[in-house]
């Protein structure tokens, strides 16, 4: 059970909402997940409003039991069975009052809606009060986001002996779903990418019918969930390489380029440093090793904050652009690549916790 204490005190601490209602639609707003902590259901069109001491959640019949369940200590759980009684209810509770809501998600239907049916005093976006809550993580999810490590780099350990001369990447990316689902995934974090040889140069290319080769390489970027939490990790690998060929030579120049740039990051990541020297200490490292035979070949940001989304609390990342100072218990990818078109790329990545000393690798 999460301390929703603690939690409504980081996100109200940046707000001058009298309540904050978080709305889901078929999908669910990740808010939800933070505030409750529930793992599993799916509580679609599910309405949580959250004040500074207590939360109440309307939900339907369906999800009532999985709520009643998992319910944290501060939370009130209303049942609900037609449209009209939910604005009925959400009425009673926010007549009259400063409403927050999450701009980052909630629909504009919904938010018309909720206008129209609140008698609310005021509306005020929420959504950078509930990123710089969840950019600095608790305890109990940084033990999630460590779990969720352990079990992709277990499957990622285990998938070698499955690489099989012909096979697609799609063959090939089932074989790794598996196996991350036996590692113990509540499911993947994000669809897994697997890109062969000249494939993944392009950084976000999904797995077709493109077939292995010899000395060819092999990037996986994938992640676990588990408890709520993501995992976020890239292994490149080179099927049967021909160890004196020019092509072997240039990937492994490559890679040691790109894992330079991995430890030079994670030694500038210390609590207080700016977000974006991180990126810039990776880019530099990139742009000047062989002679400059990668700059300008380091085409992406160096990381995205990590949590209940894989991409968490957006706007903090190891950006260039971005002008935030770090802080212990922030998680991020460290996941530096260099790409050459027609040729291939290679990227490293794995997910870093700030803390007052360098940043340990999970
Ligand atoms: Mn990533």
């Amino acid at each position: 059970m999460i301390d929703v204490t603690k939690r409504l005190d980081k996100v109200f601490a940046n707000s001058d909402a009298d309540a904050i209602v978080v709305m889901n639609t078929d999908n669910m707003d990740s808010n939800f997940r933070y505030l409750t902590g529930f793992s599993g259901g799916l509580f679609e069109q599910g309405i949580l409003v959250a004040e500074r001491k207590r939360m109440t959640l309307l939900v339907s019949e369906l999800e009532y039991g999985i709520a009643a369940s998992q319910k944290p200590k501060g939370m009130e759980i209303l049942k609900v069975d037609s449209a009209r009684d939910i604005w009925k209810d959400l009425k009673a509770l926010l007549k009259g009052k400063t409403i927050g809501f999450n701009s980052g998600f909630l629909p504009y239907s919904y938010y018309k809606l909720l206008k129209k049916h609140s008698l609310g005093k005021r509306f005020v976006d929420s959504a950078a009060a509930f990123e710089h809550a969840r950019v600095t993580k608790d305890g109990s999810e940084i033990r999630s986001i460590g779990k969720a490590n352990e079990i992709v780099k277990k499957a990622l350990s285990q998938i070698e002996p499955h690489f099989k001369e012909g096979m697609t990447e799609k063959e090939l990316t089932a074989e790794f779903d598996f196996l991350m689902a036996k590692a113990g995934a509540d499911e993947p974090s994000f669809e897994s990418i697997v890109a062969f040889d000249k494939n993944s140069a392009l950084p976000h290319h999904m797995p077709d019918d493109t077939k292995l080769r010899r000395n060819s390489i092999v990037l996986i970027d994938v992640g676990a969930k588990y408890n709520n939490y993501c995992s976020d990790v890239t292994r490149s690998f080179v099927f049967k390489p021909d160890k004196g060929s020019a092509k072997y030579k240039r990937i492994m120049d490559m890679y040691a380029t790109v894992k330079g740039a991995q430890e030079a990051a994670l030694k500038a990541a210390v609590a207080g440093a700016q977000m974006s020297s991180v990126h810039n200490a990776a880019e530099r490292f990139i742009n000047t090793a062989h002679g400059g035979a990668y700059k300008g070949k380091f085409i992406h940001s160096l990381g995205h904050s990590i949590g209940i989304d894989v991409h968490d609390s957006r706007v903090y990342a190891l950006a260039s652009s971005v002008k935030f100072k770090l802080e212990r218990n922030m998680v991020f990818s460290d996941e530096p690549g260099v790409y050459i078109t027609g040729f291939g790329g290679i990227r490293i990545e794995d997910d870093i916790l700030i803390t007052d000393g360098a940043a340990k690798m999970f």
